[in-house]
């Protein structure tokens, strides 16, 4: 008895939160500051999207003002097996909680991405979407592949604060037989008469079936006690009231149909083909790297990859930068990049390199190691808990004159407890 109370008061409770938390929550929401960036699977993140020269400018505009959300990302050539492939659909998007920018344009590699289209593994392509403030806030902005089947992939944010107001909005549309329509309130007074017309059918439906109480559990007992005969409970006066409603409801449809046609005679189809984008020319492969072994060394929280190198630039090139998952991890003593804001992820003393610059035409081992706690906070390290620990990221080789040279590497990582 006692637990009966137990449990009964427990469920109240969580009743009482819930509620609570759905009638705080979209006044007080601490999460939605970070809007699942640690969420997904070490490996998913990892494995999917090399993000890479994100840039986000200019970072404060006032309402009407645009953004340009610029940068480059190469699909992972160990994307996941169970994943859906983004080289079957995939559309170009942006991060942003609510309906706070307008997209005015979006390309890749220079193609309009108002359709979807497919991204193929180990290439590189190059993005430029332009938005337009359009509500007031501080939005953290995120590039985002969406895959069909997988969903989201999200890239590095920044924020951007947008002020002004948002009654001072601008937004018209000259459509193909040249009329300047504001596509914030087109059309609006038949979209509430519509809605408010099929309401009140359904209403009325139902109100037809629940005029004769007790409904819904005493009725369904009753039609499972008269069995064969549950039939009966339905009268004449309901069958000719439901022919009614059919009627009517058809001659509305139909009415709706003529009505628009005569209203707007010319339209045109919604477009859902895809669009074919080439990815950019791939430089030829001066730096080739084949991993050997990569481990991560729990007690010291250090990721560490042992590889081959092979320089066939002709300069002196060195490890400069390990992206992974969104996170930079940067070799200091070669670069100087510092993250720009306190949610930027970038480790700026992230990546440890021992070994001399490779020379040229020299195939050496080397290992480099990222040591950072963002390996714990962005909880990467639980690809040691994985079916499929395997990892990837994007290596950043430069030579003395600050030439970049790319190679993605991936492979097995075994956790190392010593
Ligand atoms: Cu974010």
């Amino acid at each position: 008895m006692k637990t009966m109370k137990h449990i009964r008061y427990g469920s109240w409770g969580a009743l009482a939160l819930a509620m609570l938390l759905t009638l705080v929550g979209p006044f007080y929401s601490p999460a939605a500051e970070a809007h699942g960036e640690r969420a997904q699977q070490a490996s998913l993140r990892m494995r999917t999207m090399h993000w890479f020269d994100t840039e986000i400018q200019p970072r404060k505009v006032a309402v009407n003002e645009t953004v340009h959300v610029t940068g480059r990302f190469m699909p992972s050539q160990w994307w996941p097996e169970h994943i859906r492939s983004v080289e079957e659909s995939a559309f170009m998007n942006i991060g942003v909680p609510g309906p706070a920018f307008l997209r005015i344009d979006s390309r890749v590699n220079g193609v309009p991405m108002i359709r979807s289209t497919r991204f193929h593994l180990g290439k590189t392509y190059e993005y430029d979407v332009l938005l337009k403030a359009r509500a007031p806030g501080r939005y953290h902005i995120h590039p985002v592949i969406s895959v069909e089947g997988a969903g989201p992939i999200i890239g590095p944010a920044f924020w951007v604060e947008v002020t002004g107001d948002q009654k001072d909005f601008k937004h018209t549309i000259t459509t193909m037989t040249g009329n300047v329509i504001n596509p914030e309130t087109y059309a609006m007074s038949t979209i509430l008469w519509w809605n408010a017309l099929w309401f009140v059918i359904g209403i009325a439906w139902l109100a037809w079936w629940f005029r004769k109480l007790p409904v819904i559990m005493p009725r369904y007992i009753k039609v499972e006690e008269l069995g064969d005969d549950a039939n009966q409970l339905i009268t004449i006066p309901d069958m000719i009231v439901s022919a009614l409603f059919f009627g009517f409801v058809m001659l509305v449809i139909a009415g709706g149909y003529f009505w628009a046609n005569y209203q707007y005679p010319i339209t045109s189809v919604l477009q859902t083909g895809k669009v074919e984008v080439e990815p950019l020319p791939q430089p030829p492969q001066m730096v080739e790297v084949e991993v050997n072994k990569a481990t991560y060394r729990i007690p010291g929280r250090s990721f560490q990859v042992e590889m081959t190198v092979t320089n066939r630039s002709p300069r002196p090139v060195q490890v400069g930068e390990f992206n992974a998952a969104n996170i930079r991890f940067i070799n200091n003593k070669l670069l100087n990049v510092k993250a720009q804001e306190k949610d930027d992820l970038v480790a700026a003393t992230g990546l440890r390199v021992d070994n001399p610059p490779i020379q040229p035409g020299e195939t050496r081992t080397i290992t480099i190691y990222a040591d950072d706690a963002l390996w714990e906070t962005y909880r990467l390290t639980s690809l040691i808990n994985e079916p499929d620990g395997r990892f990837a990221a994007l290596l950043m080789f430069f030579d003395d004159q600050g030439t970049r040279y790319m190679q993605e590497i991936g492979g097995p990582m075994i956790p190392s407890f010593g």
